[in-house]
Parts: structure tokens; sequence; C-alpha cells
């Protein structure tokens, strides 16, 4: 048994599962594991340059032919370049993050790329849908990196009826009942970043994957609020630095320094310390590491399981 939903026909993938595209993370290594265990892998641009992405784009045609996308990430120096790349490597489908994709939209929608952009609210999803988006990622604030301030559960169902295209649902979703909460509340499927980051094809420091899988139900918390670009990191020195300096109102480029380069310290070379140690709330949750393929028959099978299950409430 598997699930369809209309993302399927979509994207043309098997299950209705999206890999996040995480900055450093979501390498051509891991998207093209998803994409082969038949979800939509996706590539993180975050704020790299095109030669590097144009390589993690190859690495992903070399060894799958199945569908997979690019994440750009909207604060890049670099999204013009990345909006060109996508175009001449024929992507099929791209996500944004962290902004508005509006003026991008066109140029996607004549070079027949699926447009999918993280929302973090009803006006802005609206909007979008005007212009032609093929469905939208609804981020809730439980997510890990820069987040909004909605949650999933009070976002999905408010876009359900505002908007008729799918809906991806993401943050706080990591296991078959997060995904059939996330169908209940009228998603057409999820997005998940944490638990892809504790995966064998993740590239992430073992230390990184270590901090997720040792985190507790409180630990994900976020820093930045008052620079305007929230950020969901697990606590350690950096967070609680970046506290003091928000605490003792510091100028907000001040706070943007200390954040520089973070990420990829905590990622690439398991500073988890004085890193930004990206996760969402869910990291609680996640205590092992697994294979792509495994993640993802799992949170199928589980999510039939509490389907079948919720049946078993109803009474004549
Ligand atoms: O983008 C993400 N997650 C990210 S981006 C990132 S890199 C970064 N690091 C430090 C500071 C800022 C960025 C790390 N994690 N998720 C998708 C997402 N998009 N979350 C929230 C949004 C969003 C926010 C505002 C989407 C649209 C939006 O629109 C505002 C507008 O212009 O109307």
């Amino acid at each position: 048994m598997y699930l369809n939903t209309k993302i399927c026909d979509l994207f043309d993938i098997k299950y209705p599962i999206l890999q996040g595209g995480m900055a450093w993370v979501a390498t051509g290594e891991l998207a093209s594991a998803v994409s082969k265990a038949g979800g939509l892998g996706i590539i993180g641009a975050g704020n790299a340059p095109k030669d590097v992405i144009k390589e993690e784009i190859h690495k992903v045609k070399e060894v799958t032919d199945n569908n997979f996308g690019v994440n750009i990430m909207l604060l890049s120096p670099f999204v013009d370049d990345i909006v060109d790349l996508v175009i001449e490597e024929n992507v099929p489908v791209v996500t944004t993050g962290a902004g508005n994709p509006g003026k991008y939209i066109d140029r996607f929608k004549k070079n027949n790329i699926k447009v999918v952009p993280v929302v973090s609210s009803v006006a802005l999803a609206k909007r979008l849908v005007r212009t032609g988006v093929d469905a939208v990622i609804a981020e809730g604030t439980e997510a890990g990196g820069h987040i909004g301030d909605l949650t999933t559960m009070t976002m999905v169902p408010q876009l359900a009826d505002a908007i008729d295209v799918p809906i991806i649902a993401a943050g706080g979703i990591a296991d078959g009942r997060g995904f059939a909460a996330a169908l209940s509340l009228g998603a057409s499927g999820v997005q998940m970043g944490t638990r892809f980051v504790c995966s064998i094809e993740s590239i992430a420091h073992d230390k990184y994957k270590d901090a997720i899988k040792k985190a507790r139900d409180r630990d994900a918390v976020v820093t930045g609020r008052s620079t305007g670009h929230p950020v969901r990191n697990l606590k350690n020195k950096l967070t609680r630095k970046i506290d003091n300096m928000e605490k003792q109102e510091a100028a907000k480029e001040k706070i943007e320094e200390m954040g520089a380069g973070k990420l990829r310290e905590a990622v690439r070379e398991g500073n988890i310390e004085t890193g930004s140690v990206m996760a969402g709330q869910i990291a609680g949750m996640i205590d092992d590491e697994l294979p792509v393929k495994e993640i993802i028959n799992n949170i199928i099978n589980e999510t039939i399981e509490v389907i079948e299950k919720n049946r078993n409430y109803i009474r004549e």
C-alpha cells in the first residue's frame, strides 16, 4: 500500500514527500537519495554561487532520471544567477524560501518549471497563487532555520480554505502521526528537513546529527527576532551569546554578523557549540540515523496505520 495525492501527479513522484532544501545539508547526494526513493529530493542553493549548485544538479542527473528540485533562498546574493541556472539546467521543480519570489514566477512558468514557494501567511499565498504558482509550502514556526510566525497546525487549514492549489505542510513533521495530521488539515503532502538531516546520506557532520538525536523537546530555540530574520537552532554557546546581545539591544548588524557563516561551521566542521545548529522543534523526537529509503518507507507505512486506526473511532 502507498499514498497517492495531487502532488504525486504534479511532480510525477511516487510518494507525497519533499525533502527540505536546507543550505549546506541538501546536497546532490541527499536530494538524489530522496528522489530515488520515490520522494522529491531538493538541492538547497542557500548562499552558494552558481557553479557550486550546477555541480550538485549534475550529481543528481547522473544517478537518477526521477524528478528533483532546487530551493532558491531569496536572501542570497546569487539569486539571479541561480534563477538563470535552474532554467539552463531544465530543473523540474523550484521551491523558494525567505521572501517573495513574485518577480521570477513568469520566467519559471515560461520555462515549464513547477514553482512552489514557501509562504508564511494566507495573504502572500493568495497573491502568489494569482501569479500562477503550482503549489505552496506551508512552513510553520516549528521548523528549523529561518521561520515565520504561524504554526503548521493553524496555517494549513487557513490556507486550505483560501487557495485552490495543493498545500505541502512543513515544520514539525517527522513521522506518520505528523503526516496524517497534515493530511487531516488539508495538506496534499509534507516536506521534512530535520528528519532527513539525520539520514545516512546526509553529509551533515556526525556531531550535528548527534546534537539532533540528543535534543529534547524545548532545545530548538529562536534567535535573531530583533533582526527581522528569526532563526530556529539548537540551544548552545552561540544562541546564548546572541540572546545576550538581543537583551542588551545590540545593533541588528552586529547580531547578523554573529550568525554569518555559522551554519557551515556546524554542518561541515562539526562545531556544534559555536556554530548554528539549525533544526526544527521535532528534533526532540528524532533519535536515530536511518537510510533515506527507510525514513520514507517507515513514514508512509506509519501514516497508513494512523489513518486506519482513526477509522476505528467511528461509530454508527
Ligand atoms: O527559508 C527558510 N529557511 C531557511 S533560509 C536560511 S538561510 C538564513 N540564515 C539566516 C537568516 C536568514 C536566512 C535558513 N533557513 N524556510 C522557508 C521560509 N520562508 N521560512 C519563512 C519564509 C518566508 C518568510 C517571509 C517566506 C516568505 C516571506 O515573505 C515575506 C514577504 O516578502 O512577503
